[in-house]
């Protein structure tokens, strides 16, 4: 980029100046189109954020048609979605058609999508905080590929985030900053639309210059862009620096309940206030009443000339934190008042608007429309001359090889966890470029989750070495701890957040940057909870990724109810863009791994999550690989039914020594009994869904999995079904073929124990499962 500071030539400003104001009619204008316009049909308010986009205009001008390059990535404050499609608009990447059905099926979306919009969305955004902070991890990304010889450094762009200041708010901004400082991370901006207003009211004056000291302190540069040109221009005036101090000093909801009420209000209070010192009289009289309240509100993120040069200036990779001070509803009617965030001009306001800029009716889309047909044609041009009007379009990267089988590991007893673990070291050993690509990430639970000896093979990632005390002072450990370039593992602090967003990193670097990475991430099971808002975030912008949750459930046994995770099945079932497997055998974990490995490159493909256990328990015999296919599909038979059963027992998991004796027990009383395996309560479930959608749309309506396998029973047959978490992860499987369900699990919080006590105290033992059996047939 070459520096333009103080340097930006007065006809580019004015263009700016220009666009910005475009952009600020097409959001507003796209919003009232479908509120007030559009044909209704549910009585339902359709929502927009009018006041929330006119906030950020001169930001986005300034960002998108000045200071973005090519390579960088934007997250775009999800309440200024239509002002980005106002952008691809004037682009011509966007359709009018799109615009008008804004909020409507098939249309623009309320907030940034990478999936569902059409036009180029870096980041989905949408729930505060998250896309912030997922810049900072891009920007991890960035050079862990540089660093692996993926990336080159001259391809590096920023990655920069375009946020409302009552994002600031959201704790995960602040665990980010933490996890961003010991990663030393750069090439990352955030700017800071500074409106001082969130969605209820006005942000508290105590904050003023607070977010200054927690940014520095965490490296990063800040700048604070407070007042525009024109201020400054009159701060340079006689009485200036008395208004200069002023403004100041006024408290938020004063500033903003001026703002709105105008320029009489303004200037009666600065007479009130300021009117007896030297010169102010008379600077106020150079002003009319709407000049005056355009001078008040020209603050530094409404002038892209101020805008601009402080791009400029910061033209390193330092992380940078803009605060740029803006007017919510700037522009606008709206401006200013504290119930604006959902507000919207009416009718009557919206109709002077587009008079005061000159639009004909019936022109309203026009993408230049009202602004004179030389200024339009200068403009047009422009915009088509822009960095941003070169092709964006994302790359296709490469898929990855995966080899046909992951070996089994060896052992008679092995736990799903340690047989991941050693999957993954032969992975890293195997010379095959998988092991190359595999990127391993945990929140402070690498050992515990068996990760460490994939660490051991492949070291941590750091952009600096960083040595292995313990090892150079040969102080015997397990882990070598040591980090540098070439690291595969990147190891973060303990917090959940940060973790499903380094692995929603992680899962875009083939759209990001035409590089694919297997990024597998462990965390404790029931801390899914803690991240699930940024997992769901990941799986919304259709990060590819391998999550694996260990140890799961009450067979966690001695640690006790804060740890054992009882609702992870549901959440695996729930969780679109996320397949769960829960394996029982070390070798449907092969199955499985290789398998996401695979699944996560596919055009169609998704995350998958594995529940896995540390428990370890024997190992059973096969005498083919038959099972292999069904096991994919979510379950199989273990122990075929006679034809036309009269029962069977389908479990999931690591309870499966539990689930094989109550089954040689049963089996004499109930012959032909059947017993399922679940591996995936989740793809089974959604293949039932699948097949009654393809029914209702008259596609092909052959059986789903489920049914297939379950219609080996009788029609009246009935169903144990158990597993260590939710009973109702299994028990709706009675529904499919309408079949009698005694569904065992657990529901309550568990508690320290041993397995035998916990198993008997949660009704998930043998006994209970040949329980279970008399009461479908007692019934
Ligand atoms: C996690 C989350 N919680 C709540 C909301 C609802 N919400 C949307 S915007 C908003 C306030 C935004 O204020 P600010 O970030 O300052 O944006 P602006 O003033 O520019 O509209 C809230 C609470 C949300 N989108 N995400
Ligand atoms: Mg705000």
């Amino acid at each position: 980029m070459t520096t333009k500071t103080n340097n930006n030539t007065s006809n580019e400003m004015q263009m700016l100046e220009l666009l910005e104001s475009r952009l600020r009619w097409l959001s507003s204008w796209t919003v009232h189109n479908a509120n007030h316009i559009r044909e209704k049909r549910d009585g339902l308010k359709v929502g927009g954020h009018q006041a929330s986009c006119s906030s950020m205009t001169a930001i986005m001008a300034a960002l998108y048609f000045h200071a973005l390059r090519p390579q960088d990535k934007v997250a775009v404050k999800p309440h200024a979605g239509p002002v980005l499609h106002a952008i691809h608009y004037l682009l011509g990447n966007q359709t009018q058609e799109k615009l008008e059905r804004f909020r409507g099926l098939g249309g623009v979306q309320s907030y940034p999508s990478r999936t569902k919009d059409s036009i180029p969305v870096d980041f989905s955004t949408g729930s505060v905080g998250l896309g912030v902070a997922v810049t900072a991890f891009s920007s991890l990304m960035q050079d862990y590929l540089i660093a692996h010889g993926q990336l080159e450094e001259s391809d590096a762009g920023r990655m920069i985030a375009l946020m409302g200041d009552a994002e600031l708010d959201e704790g995960n901004i602040y665990e980010c900053l933490i996890e961003a400082y010991k990663h030393d991370i750069r090439n990352c901006w955030w700017v800071v639309d500074y409106n001082r207003q969130s969605l209820d009211s006005t942000t508290a004056d105590r904050m003023f210059r607070r977010f200054d000291d927690i940014f520095e302190t965490c490296g990063w540069r800040v700048v604070t862009l407070k007042y525009g040109k024109r201020q400054q221009a009159a701060f340079n005036k006689p009485g200036g620096k008395t208004l200069e101090q002023w403004i100041e000093n006024c408290p938020n909801a004063d500033f903003a309940a001026l703002t709105y009420q105008g320029g009489k209000a303004w200037r009666k209070r600065l007479v009130k206030d300021i009117g007896n010192k030297p010169n102010v009289k008379k600077l106020l009289a150079g002003f009319d009443d709407d000049t005056l309240a355009d001078l008040m509100t020209n603050l530094g993120g409404h002038c892209v000339e101020t805008l601009s040069d402080a791009f400029d200036a910061c033209d390193d990779d330092r992380p940078t934190l803009f605060i740029a001070y803006t007017v919510k509803g700037f522009g606008l009617p709206l401006a200013g008042h504290k119930d604006n965030h959902s507000g919207m001009m009416n009718p009557t306001q919206m109709d002077g608007y587009r008079k005061s800029l000159g639009i004909k009716r019936g022109s309203e889309w026009e993408a230049y429309g009202g602004m004179g047909d030389n200024a339009a044609a200068q403009l047009k041009a422009f915009v088509e001359d822009s960095a941003l009007a070169q092709h964006r379009s994302e790359a296709t990267a490469p898929t990855v090889a995966i080899p046909e089988r992951f070996a089994v590991p060896a052992g008679d007893e092995q736990s799903t966890q340690a047989a991941f673990g050693k999957i993954l070291l032969n992975l890293a050993k195997s010379g095959e470029e998988i092991g190359n690509r595999i990127v391993t990430t945990a929140p402070d639970v690498t050992q515990t989750t068996n990760l460490g000896a994939f660490v051991n093979q492949r070291g941590l990632f750091r952009r600096q070495e960083v040595a292995d005390v313990f090892q150079q002072a040969q102080i015997p450990s397990a882990q070598k701890w040591s980090a540098h370039g070439a690291g595969q593992h990147i190891e973060l602090g303990i917090a959940e957040n940060n973790f499903f967003l380094m692995l929603t990193s992680m899962g875009l670097t083939a759209p990001h940057f035409g590089t694919r990475l297997l990024p597998v991430g462990t965390v404790y099971d029931p801390f899914i909870a803690r991240g699930l808002d940024a997992l769901n975030y990941g799986c919304y912008q259709d990060a590819r990724f391998l999550l694996v949750g260990t140890p799961s459930g009450l067979t966690l046994g001695p640690e006790g109810g804060a740890h054992q995770s009882i609702n992870t099945p549901l959440i695996g079932i729930g969780q679109p863009g996320l397949v769960y497997f829960e394996p029982a055998w070390a070798d449907e974990v092969a199955l499985m791994m290789r398998w996401a490995f695979d699944h996560m490159q596919q055009k169609d493909g998704s995350s998958t999550y594995l529940r896995l256990s540390t428990r370890s328990i024997a190992q059973i015999e096969r005498d083919n690989d038959d099972w292999e296919a069904d096991a994919l599909k979510g379950a199989y038979w273990l122990r075929q039914p006679a034809e036309g059963a009269e029962a069977a027992i389908a479990f999931t998991g690591a309870i499966a020594p539990e689930v094989l004796q109550a089954y040689d027990s049963l089996v004499t009383d109930i012959p032909g009994l059947g017993l399922m395996n679940v591996t995936s309560p989740d793809l089974l479930h959604r293949g039932w869904s699948e097949q009654r959608a393809s029914r209702w749309e008259g596609r092909d309506d052959s059986p789903c999995h489920a049914k297939r396998l379950l219609d080996q029973l009788s029609p009246d047959a009935g169903l144990i079904t158990v597993l260590d978490g939710s009973p109702s992860a299994l028990s709706w499987l009675g529904a499919v073929n309408g079949m009698k369900v005694s569904p065992l699990g657990t529901d309550r919080f568990g508690q320290t124990g041993d397995l035998p006590d916990l198993y008997n105290a949660y009704r998930i033992n043998e006994s209970a499962i040949i329980d279970a059996a008399a009461e479908l047939f007692l019934a």
